[in-house]
């Protein structure tokens, strides 16, 4: 008789371990926490699936049926013979190129549409459609509208009037709108930066026509047969950037008008900020139409009486990603967390709805909250889970605060059904957020003369060594929050004011660097200084993705508060995406670098496979826009490119010596005094 085999024993799957995945105490706690409830996450994801290796080169393309065609990964010393190419020949340079711009599209895609729903919402409260939404910031509105090209005067009797509101309102709103789809001319908002970068966009044909056109030009250069030049990709990968940027721009212009320009607030950040004893409702996503609304209904009196009638204490909001950020710059709802966090906010067990819009939110969500009480509630068009793990209620401004007021109802309804093992980590810390150009200028200048010259002057004496943006999301193949620590900490104690958004404003929060006091702690003297005279935090957080249109806006101010040179390309300036992960990380590395901002990403860009178009990436560039980008894993590494590249800026602009008196401790001023 045949003995019959046990069945092999199914092998436990791999799990991520705490301490690699994150340098965060409470994510650490939390991926404990998911391990010990059988609850998978991105964290264990990340070590059981790995990167494909052609992928990560940039040599797939899978751009036609003959395909995927995998091109062999290079050799060392190929350039100039290398003979590798797909099945019509496309060569690595083009495939590489092709699939890089292809991310720009896509990120400019979601920048811009943000963009549009935000205009289109805006449109409508200009025309009386929409009236749960008010201009709350007037003055921003009669600011921009001559960058829209609308009057805010008219003629009256040979007099110049202001003209009325709504007026100036509904024409911002059509012009805003006509960005998508101008037809003859160029975008608006490039006209808002120096007159030599303007010149030189000019100059290279890299302008663009309108933003939906730009998007839809990369789709169609980079079907099988068309562009395959990749300096000619590139160039259409520049000007879909600026219609990022544009996009972007017109985002951030109208949320503050309708919504309020942000001013410092202050708030906390991290899981600790969701609360045992009060609903916990989470906003997740980009787009803040809906969660502006979750706001004024969470706080109305109807829900609060809600919310003790169900046993609450009261109703904590809360946001995860950009969502988040938005909130935050304006009212000051905490940060539960970011990116990687979302699926440890539901593992706490107290988070009774999370409300999702657009963009960052994993699929995996569904399968997280099926093991919760949570109730996760989709709420836009083009965004929806598969039914019934996700409520969908889809949101309308036309009856905004209605449907807020539905999911906010439902949220605090659902708080009874919690489970009774709660864990929520108690880590959190304070933070001081919103930071918009406006309100910079007035902690520099004061009410009456608003400027950026003090941050210059202190530029030109050395106290502040350069200016940084280190920006974006994380990313689970690197330790969570470790890589942009890093970068922030070596560049404030290098001197250098680090101006941050996204999922890395986040990331400064919960590491307690966005509190005027850590100035002392991590920065070199100089910015300590000016930290302490000042009031402000070393590294100021100015908002979401689409915000980083503030971190442009405010290296435009610089230029134009004068001694900085004529071009963003000539003061000592650079970018950082540290843990970069989203196609939109890359559109906005193109806008920036196409701006003059030498910009270095963490990780790895998908360019390694092609040399001679990452040499073009990393050196050519800067023939053409003054600036290049450049890769470096390694935090400190990373964080000296930046430096090096801000003491060449200040070398050209000969404040370099300036610089080298900063760099005395007290003991050299005693001696000198003596
Ligand atoms: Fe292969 Fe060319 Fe088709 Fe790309 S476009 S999949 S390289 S044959
Ligand atoms: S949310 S794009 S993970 S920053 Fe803007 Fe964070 Fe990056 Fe999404």
């Amino acid at each position: 008789m045949v003995e019959k085999k046990a069945p092999a024993a199914k092998k436990a799957p791999k799990l991520a371990d705490p301490i690699e995945a994150s340098v965060d105490k409470a994510t650490q706690k939390m991926i404990v926490r998911s391990h010990e409830l059988g609850v998978e996450t991105i964290f264990d994801r990340a070590v059981t699936m790995k990167q494909c290796n052609i992928g990560i080169q940039g040599i797939c393309c899978k751009n036609c049926a003959m395909g995927p065609c995998r091109l062999p990964l290079p050799k060392a010393g190929i350039e100039g013979e290398d003979t590798r190419k797909g099945l019509c020949g496309a060569t690595a340079n083009t495939i590489a190129a092709r699939n890089f711009i292809r991310m720009i599209a896509g990120g400019a895609a979601a920048h811009s549409d943000h963009g549009r729903t935000v205009a289109e919402v805006f449109l409508s409260v200009a025309r009386g459609e929409s009236t749960d939404y008010k201009i709350k910031d007037p003055i921003k509105l009669i600011q921009i509208a001559p960058s829209y090209g609308v009057d805010t005067k008219v003629e009256v009797d040979g007099e110049m009037v202001d003209r009325d509101i709504s007026e100036i309102a509904l024409e911002v709103a059509e012009a805003a709108m006509g960005e998508w789809g101008k037809v003859g001319s160029h975008t608006l908002i490039p006209k808002h930066f120096p007159e030599a970068r303007y010149e030189r966009w000019k100059k290279l044909g890299v302008l663009p026509r309108n933003i939906d056109r730009e998007i839809v030009d990369i789709m169609h250069r980079t079907h099988m047969g068309v562009d395959q030049d990749y300096k000619n990709l590139m160039k259409q990968g520049a000007r879909a950037a600026l219609a990022d940027m544009s996009g972007s721009w017109i985002a951030t212009d109208l949320q503050d008008v309708m919504f309020g320009t942000p001013s410092p607030l202050i708030s906390e950040a991290n899981l600790g900020v969701m609360k045992q004893d009060h609903v916990n409702i989470i906003v997740h996503g980009h787009e803040p139409v809906l969660s502006e609304m979750i706001v004024a209904a969470a706080q109305s009196t109807e829900m609060m009486e809600l919310a003790n009638k169900v046993g609450a204490k009261g109703i904590q909001l809360s946001g995860i990603c950009c969502t988040a950020n938005e909130v935050l710059q304006r009212h000051g709802v905490p940060n539960a967390g970011n990116f990687l966090q979302q699926e440890l906010a539901i593992i706490t067990g107290a988070c009774d709805a999370m409300v999702v819009d657009v963009q960052c939110v994993f699929q995996n969500l569904a399968n997280v909250a099926k093991c919760f009480h949570t109730k996760l509630f989709t709420t836009h068009p083009m965004a929806k889970m598969e039914q019934p793990n996700a409520i969908h209620i889809e949101f309308d401004e036309h009856h905004a605060m209605e449907d807020a007021t539905r999911i906010v109802t439902e949220a605090v309804e659902n708080f009874k059904n919690r489970g009774a093992d709660v864990q929520i980590p108690a880590e959190k810390q304070p933070q001081v957020a919103g930071f918009s150009v406006e309100n910079i200028k007035y902690h520099l200048g004061g009410t009456f003369r608003g400027t950026f010259y003090t941050l210059n002057d202190n530029i030109i004496n050395g106290r502040i060594r350069g200016v940084a943006g280190v920006v974006g999301c994380n990313n689970a193949r690197t330790q969570h929050n470790s890589i942009h620590l890093a970068v922030i900490k070596e560049l404030i104690k290098n001197d250098v004011l680090v101006l941050t958004t996204g999922c890395g404003g986040i990331t400064a929060a919960m590491d307690g660097l966005l509190q005027p006091d850590t100035a002392a702690a991590y920065c070199g003297p100089g910015l300590a200084e000016i930290c302490e005279v000042v009031g402000i935090p070393p590294v100021l957080h100015m908002g979401s993705c689409v915000d980083n249109t503030r971190i442009l806006n405010a290296a435009i101010e610089v230029v134009k508060a004068g001694g900085m040179g004529n071009d963003l390309c000539d003061w000592p300036v650079a970018g950082s995406a540290p843990e970069w992960m989203s196609e939109k990380a890359i559109a906005i590395g193109q806008y920036v670098v196409s701006s003059g901002i030498y910009t270095v990403f963490g990780g790895y860009l998908p360019i390694d496979g092609a040399p001679e178009f990452k040499k073009y990436l990393t050196e050519g560039m800067d023939e053409l826009y003054g600036a290049t980008w450049d890769v470096e894993a390694d935090p400190i590494k990373h964080a000296h490119k930046m430096i090096a590249h801000i003491d060449k800026k200040r070398a050209e602009l000969g404040i370099d010596k300036a610089r080298e008196r900063v760099l005395m401790d007290m003991a050299d001023r005693q001696a000198l005094e003596a």
